[in-house]
This record gives structure tokens, sequence and C-alpha cells, in this order.
């Protein structure tokens, strides 16, 4: 068994075949800067693998996504056909991805940007509070992390509305689907929060149009991909006032260029691709367990679907 690490912009892809190795001396790993004879490998183990190279290699048996999005695989429209993909679905994860969730609502919830910015003046002024009884936090993206963000949420007391793709029936949220259920459910929304995985149908839908229906005073919080977010469109909304803050965490281009707006905005939170990094430990275990699945003729943990995307 022939395994290919293809890994750009995050640890070294050395450190991923050490491990690997560790785990399944078995199994033969090659890097990408020395993939040997194309034939031989069977796996790929990417991150951002650059369009156009996987289907250079004649025998790919599956591909697996070191991430939990598996945008930065499909964005290449010239896979191999047929090799399944997989992505990481992992407790821990999704534990920090709702503590980074939970965090910012209830930050934006008790204001904390304005106290922090009453204290830089020396300002000793309480405001009224609100009880999260009285507060919506839509969630769009009911999936793995939405699910988990709003159950936790609903502990806190907010009210928890969330959007999705397809119908749902969950206890205590307002579950809204589809084009349709996109307007009642924003209309509704004090906190937005993005988890959707990035498709062609979620590029660019956090827009001036889907902005302007929330209602006044609303907040934005993007833990999912920057290229949901049409950028010029959040400042406007922030400067005319109709959005009273957002916490970015992924953006159209990482790192987040230096003489980017946002990185100065008094309204905008910035964190750099942070809210819920992957226990490497846990991606190799789930590697491992789907090579021997993949050998044994078995299905594939965690497979996606090439025509929805995600
Ligand atoms: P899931 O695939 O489990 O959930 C995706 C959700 O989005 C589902 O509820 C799905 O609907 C919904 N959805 C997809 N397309 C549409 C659409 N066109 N209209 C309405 N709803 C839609 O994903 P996860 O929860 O595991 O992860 C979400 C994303 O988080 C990842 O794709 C990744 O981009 C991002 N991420 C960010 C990290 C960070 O640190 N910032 C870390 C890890 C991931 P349905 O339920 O009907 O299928
Ligand atoms: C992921 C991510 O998709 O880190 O896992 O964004």
């Amino acid at each position: 068994m022939t395994v290919l690490i293809f890994r750009s912009g995050r640890d070294s892809t050395e450190w991923w075949r050490t491990q690997l190795r560790e785990e399944a001396p078995d199994v033969e790993v090659r890097l990408w800067e020395e993939p040997g004879r194309i034939e031989d490998i069977e796996y790929a183990l990417v991150w951002n693998p650059e369009p156009g190279v996987l289907k250079r290699f004649p025998n790919l048996k599956a591909i697996f996504s070191l991430g939990a999005g598996v945008d930065h695989i499909f964005v290449d429209r010239d896979l191999p056909p047929g090799v399944p993909v997989t992505r990481v679905v992992d407790d821990n994860l999704t534990a920090r991805m709702t503590e980074f969730v939970v965090l910012h609502v209830l930050r934006i919830h008790r204001q904390l940007p304005l106290y922090e910015a009453q204290q830089r003046e020396a300002v000793w002024r309480g405001h009224p509070q609100t009880a999260t009884a009285e507060r919506t936090v839509g969630l769009l993206g009911m999936g793995v992390f939405g699910q988990d963000a709003a159950a936790k949420l609903r502990l806190l007391g907010f009210v928890v509305a969330g959007w999705s793709r397809t119908a749902k029936d969950l206890p205590g949220i307002a579950c809204h689907h589809g084009a349709e259920g996109l307007s009642p459910f924003l209309a509704r929304t004090n906190i937005l929060v993005c988890l959707l995985p990035l498709t062609p149908l979620t590029e660019g839908i956090l827009d001036a149009g889907l902005l302007a229906s929330l209602p006044e005073g609303a907040s934005l919080i993007n833990v999912a991909r920057g290229q949901h977010l049409v950028d010029a469109d959040l400042i406007a909304a922030l400067d005319g006032g109709h959005i009273a803050g957002a916490v970015l965490d992924v953006f159209n281009g990482e790192p987040l260029a230096a003489d980017h707006p946002f990185w100065r905005h008094p309204k905008v939170t910035v964190t750099p691709h942070i809210a819920s990094l992957s226990d490497p430990r846990t991606i190799i275990e789930q590697v491992v367990e789907n090579l021997r699945r993949c050998e044994a003729g078995r299905p594939l943990l965690h497979q996606v679907d090439p025509a929805r995307g995600y």
C-alpha cells in the first residue's frame, strides 16, 4: 500500500510521514516532493493540492482530506473520476468549533466589544442586558458543527434557528431549509453564524442582500470559509451601521493580507483560521482505518458526495 502526502500551507509533510509510519508501518509513505513511480500511488492524503495533480496517478483508490472541509479538493475540476473522497469528522474538532462559536456568541451577547472600547477610554458605564431567551442565534449549516453548536447554545437559553439544504426536525431548534427558508430564517436572526461547506451554491452567500435581510444591529460570525463572504459588502454594512459587528476566522485570501481593511476595522474581530484545528493524531487514526477498509472492500468512513460538493 503506497500513500502520497500532499500538504501545503500547514504543518510539514515530513512530520505527517513520520506519524503515519508509526501508526501503519506496513504502509509505504511518499511525499509529494518525491512521489517516485506514479503507478505505485494508491492513496492520497491532501490539503490544498494543486488542481490537476491528483489525476496524474492512474492507480489512485481514495483521496483523504486532511481537514473537515473538502472544498480544497473539489476546486479541482479535473479530479480522477470515481475515486472516493473522505473528510475528517471528529468529536474533538466539533467540540473546539462549538467552543469558538459559543465564546463569540456570548462575547457579542454580553457586549464585550463595547466594554473593551470603554476600558480603553477609562469609561465606567453599564448598559442594559438582554436575556438569552430574547436573542436568536441563527446557524447557517446544520451539519456536524451546526447541530452541536445549536445544542450547546440552547442549553444557555438562546433561541436557536438553523438553515440547511434538506429539511430537519431537531428538538428545540427552529429549522429552516432551502432557498425559500432563507428569508424567514434571516429575519429572526440576531447573531448569524456561518457553518456551511464551500460549494458553488454557498460561495458568496454572505452578500449585501443577505446582510440587509438580517434585523438592524445583527452580528456575523464566519467560521466556515472566506469565500462565503463578499468582503466589500460586509464593510459597507458595518460602516452603514446595519450590521453591528463581525467575527471572521476565515478569509478570501489566507493569510489575510497585511493591508486588508478587516485587520483594523473597529467592528471586526480577526482570528487566523483557528476556530477549530484538527488533532493530527485523530486524522491519522481515521486515515489508517480508511486504508484498512478500502483494502478490505468495506465502506469508507466520512465519504463525501462529489455531486453535492460536501
Ligand atoms: P457538514 O457537511 O456536516 O454540514 C454542512 C451543513 O451545511 C449541512 O447542514 C448542509 O445541509 C448545509 N448545506 C450545505 N449546502 C447547503 C446549501 N446549498 N444550502 C443550505 N444548506 C447547505 O459540515 P461540517 O459541519 O462538518 O463543517 C462545515 C464547514 O466548516 C466545513 O465544510 C469547513 O469549510 C468549515 N471548517 C472550518 C474550520 C475552521 O477552523 N474555521 C475547521 C473545520 C471546518 P444538509 O444537512 O441538508 O446536508
Ligand atoms: C478544515 C479546516 O476544513 O481546518 O478542517 O478548515
